[in-house]
């Protein structure tokens, strides 16, 4: 009865309009007559008794014998209405939070499950570079707290980490997100000697809620291509092997990838203390043939 109730109120506070003041004004009663007439009648009152109401409220009466339930079916129209007027949606994402006028990078609480719209998580909103509005999924910065990145699939789909250094953003968001609205990703890169250089795509998403194979297409930038290889392999770990070799990549290459056989990048790799050919370090391969690397930040924004 409640929700029903509600639901009426909504859709004449959308849709109708009522004239302030104490009167149950003649607008009122013939835009609305037949909602107002179903309100009332949801709420128990009889027919007879809402045709009685209307009827008596359709001449100009302060007193009449159903004022009461004049006022109390307009109160509550009046109610819906205010709280349609200034009900806000959470933030999905850190572009929802810029839109809101807090273009300050940070963290922030976001709701990124259309599911679940109430639950929130922290993430880290990237909101200076190329526009802002960039929700970060994974971050390594070679700072002296660092983050373990050899983790199992249960981790990396739940996220891990310091948002405020290193960390993981989470498989599971990372597909929510990606999901529903078109996506595009950023990856930005600096090698020990602090040479920068970003990877842009502009279509990014996971496509199972299982094995979040990798789509990135649509590059653009200046370190080259190394998640081409990559397209469409499911993400492993080295309790997961789903990679297409022989061998478990994860485990060869210390981290969790979406390897094939075995990889042309590696960002969750091992962090070394300096530019390592080692096969476990963090490599972009693409990127005139660097060696592994000292930071990388990899975001997410809405693509329009
Ligand atoms: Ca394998």
């Amino acid at each position: 009865m409640a929700v029903l109730l509600f639901l009426a109120a909504v859709t004449y506070a959308a849709h109708g309009s009522s004239t302030p003041g104490n009167e149950c004004s003649r607008p009122l009663l013939h835009d609305g007559h037949f909602l107002l007439s179903s309100l009332l009648k949801m709420a128990g009152y009889s027919d007879v008794c809402v045709a009685a109401a209307l009827d008596s409220c359709s001449s100009p009466q302060e007193n009449g014998p159903f004022a009461s339930i004049m006022e109390e079916a307009r109160a509550m129209v009046q109610e819906v209405k205010h709280a349609v007027n200034t009900w806000k949606s959470p933030p999905r994402h850190c572009k929802d939070i810029m839109d809101s006028g807090d273009n300050v990078s940070g963290v922030r609480q976001i709701y990124p499950f259309p599911d679940r719209p109430y639950f929130r998580v922290n993430a880290y909103c990237e909101q200076t570079i190329d526009g802002g509005g960039w929700t970060v999924v994974q971050r390594r910065s070679n700072d002296s707290t660092r983050q373990r990145f050899y983790r199992t699939l249960n981790e990396y789909k739940l996220g891990f980490g310091d948002k405020e250094g290193e960390f993981w953003f989470g498989l599971v968001p990372i597909y929510e997100l990606t999901r529903t609205t078109l996506h595009e990703l950023r990856i930005d890169l600096e090698d020990y000697d602090g040479a920068r250089g970003f990877a842009k795509y502009g279509y990014f998403r996971l496509i199972s809620h299982s094995s979040y194979n990798l789509v990135a297409e649509r590059y653009t930038g200046n370190v080259g291509d190394a998640l081409i290889e990559h397209n469409g392999q499911p993400f492993s770990t080295y309790d997961v092997d789903r990679d297409r070799s022989a061998i478990n990549c994860a485990e060869v290459s210390y981290g969790g990838w979406w390897y094939h056989d075995c990889y042309d990048s590696n960002l969750n790799g091992l962090q070394h203390n300096s530019a390592s050919t080692s096969v476990d370090g963090i490599r972009w391969n693409t990127w005139d043939g660097r060696d592994s690397l000292r930071r990388t930040t990899m975001m997410i924004r809405p693509a329009f």
